[in-house]
């Protein structure tokens, strides 16, 4: 997170254009999934053009400004409509986008399949430090000291601003058990308004194993001193409730009551299982 402090004032006293386009979520909820999403449904279905740049190129990660990942810098000298992808929890999303009324889609993923997703990355990814064995990665999680924070803060504080903005706030879960209804939904939200036929292309075009096997969509582009994709796949599994699998049943009763005193507060529901 270093780099991220270094550079802050630049992330703060970004400028936003209306027409830009938000897209935000806690690490691992389902970024790159939307961002595919959100670029095919302002191509107006017209995929070939999916195919101009990866993921990172067409829509820039806000906050993180490294060799592949300029973050601003590449931002400010990219033409409207933009697409930008943003980590941050909502009390530190830059003012000018609430001042210029910019349209956010937030996606937020259950808790346990959240933390699963994010061990693996974190195995992966060079840039963060080792994440340790999964029983202590699972404690740091619900301490929320992980890169971008805790969880809890991060779904609740943008679900309780969801009514404040304009902004459409999804679950990862919802759009695996019905892709198409979750797809219209963005559609709608962007003012759109595409054929059946082009939903459908947008539903196959953006499904895991498409998305797995699209060098401009699963992150093969960027090099294995960033992304060692030998430890583990950017799109690893893509599933609700791959959680099953890892968690011990103490690891579980430990996470569950941790859950429950965190998320009292609020109404925000998840499901664990589809
Ligand atoms: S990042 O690094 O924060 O931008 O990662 P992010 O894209 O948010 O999350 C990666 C996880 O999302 C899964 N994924 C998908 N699931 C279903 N369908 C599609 N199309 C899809 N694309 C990405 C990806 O596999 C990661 O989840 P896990 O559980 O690790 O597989």
């Amino acid at each position: 997170m270093k780099p991220i402090a270094e550079q802050w004032e630049g992330v703060e006293n970004f400028q936003a254009r209306p027409d830009d386009l938000l897209v935000a979520t806690y690490p691992k909820a389902g970024t790159t999934w939307m961002q595919e999403i959100v670029d095919s449904i302002m191509n107006d279905g017209e995929l070939e053009k999916n195919k101009r740049a990866p993921t990172h190129v067409r829509s820039p990660f806000l906050e993180i400004c490294s060799l592949f990942f300029p973050g601003v810098d590449i931002l400010n000298n990219t033409p409207s409509p933009r697409l930008v992808k943003t980590h941050l929890p909502y009390e530190l999303v830059p003012k000018s986008f609430w001042e210029q009324k910019c349209k956010t889609i937030y996606v937020a993923r259950n808790a346990k399949d959240n933390a699963v997703s994010y061990y693996f990355f974190d195995l992966m990814n060079k840039c963060q430090p080792e994440p340790g064995t999964w029983d202590q990665y699972v404690e740091k999680f619900l301490k929320g000291e992980v890169a971008w924070g805790n969880w809890f803060d991060h779904v609740i504080g943008w679900w309780n601003a969801k009514d404040k903005h304009e902004i459409l706030y999804m679950f990862y879960e919802d759009m695996k058990e019905n892709p198409k209804q979750e797809i219209r939904k963005v559609m709608k939200f962007l003012g759109k308004n595409l054929s059946e036929e082009a939903l459908d292309n947008i539903c196959h075009h953006t499904s895991f194993k498409a998305m797995k096997e699209n060098p401009m969509a699963n992150y093969s582009t960027v090099p294995n001193i960033v992304l060692d994709q030998t430890v583990s796949s950017f799109m690893r599994k893509g599933e609700v409730a791959d959680w099953m699998n890892y968690f011990t049943e103490s690891q579980n009763k430990m996470f569950n009551a941790e859950y429950e005193k965190r998320m009292k507060v609020t109404d925000l529901k998840f499901r664990t299982n589809i």
